[in-house]
């Protein structure tokens, strides 16, 4: 079955007229106990954990309809090497000052180190067999890993963006995925930030200059576009 558009800002989504679950990934980005639970990363780093956590229930919401109907789910975790390897010194010079040292030991084990307890998925998303999981270093999900690959081996033109943080891991990601010719609809209940003001200023930047990375929507129209489309086939 294949779906009208979307009512988006600042266009209707996707821009060619039509999305269906063969071409349409759902990619959600770092849910991990490090971004969102206590004692991980942001949590060292003293950020209120509402903000991360905010996009939680309705992510939730968009798998349990984008599941069944064969949507592409894809979910990424940052984190590095156990040895660090692929640490750039900077990043890791960067975190030690705000008090969250990157590979130094924390309540959740080593922060975002790949195979640590604060590393992991949270629960509550946690990816179902079969689903794809990106591990990436930095904070787009297309560097250093095959995720490209993965979109383009299934047949993917359109990505729908969740997960957190908007401004950096959201926000690096749909700008790789806008450059590389995907079509790009940012969920804005599906996001969260560590700073209010740079979750509302992370959607504005996408929808300027005609939508220049994409598109916006709330996750409901999105479910609402669906639900219509099956109701004219039934
Ligand atoms: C950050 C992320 N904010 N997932 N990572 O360091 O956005």
């Amino acid at each position: 079955m294949s779906y009208s558009t979307v009512a988006a800002d600042p266009y209707p989504w996707p821009y060619n007229d039509r999305f269906s679950a063969a071409d349409t990934a759902l990619i959600v980005i770092d849910m991990q106990i490090d971004f969102c639970g206590v004692g991980g990363y942001v949590d060292a780093m003293g950020y209120d954990l509402s903000l991360t956590r905010a996009p939680i229930a309705p992510i939730q919401a968009l798998l349990k309809t984008l599941r069944p109907l064969g949507f592409t789910i894809i979910h990424t975790r940052e984190g590095h090497r156990p040895d660090l390897s692929d640490l750039p010194a900077n990043k890791r010079w960067r975190s030690r000052r705000i008090g969250a040292g990157i590979g130094d030991a924390g309540p959740c084990g080593k922060i975002l180190v790949r195979g640590e307890p604060g590393w992991q998925i949270i629960p509550e998303l946690a990816p179902l067999p079969g689903e794809i999981v990106i591990d990436k270093p930095g904070k787009g999900s297309f560097c250093a890993t095959d995720l490209e690959l993965i979109l383009r081996t299934r047949g993917i033109n359109n990505i729908l963006l969740s997960g957190i943080t908007t401004d950096v891991c959201v926000h690096t990601t749909m700008r790789e995925a806008n450059d590389r010719g995907f079509e790009c609809l940012l969920l804005e209940d599906c996001c969260g930030a560590t700073d209010p003001g740079n979750h509302l200023a992370a959607l504005k930047m996408v929808k300027m200059q005609g939508g220049v990375f994409g598109a916006v929507a709330h996750s409901s129209t999105v479910l609402s576009t669906i639900a219509a489309a099956q109701l004219v086939a039934a």
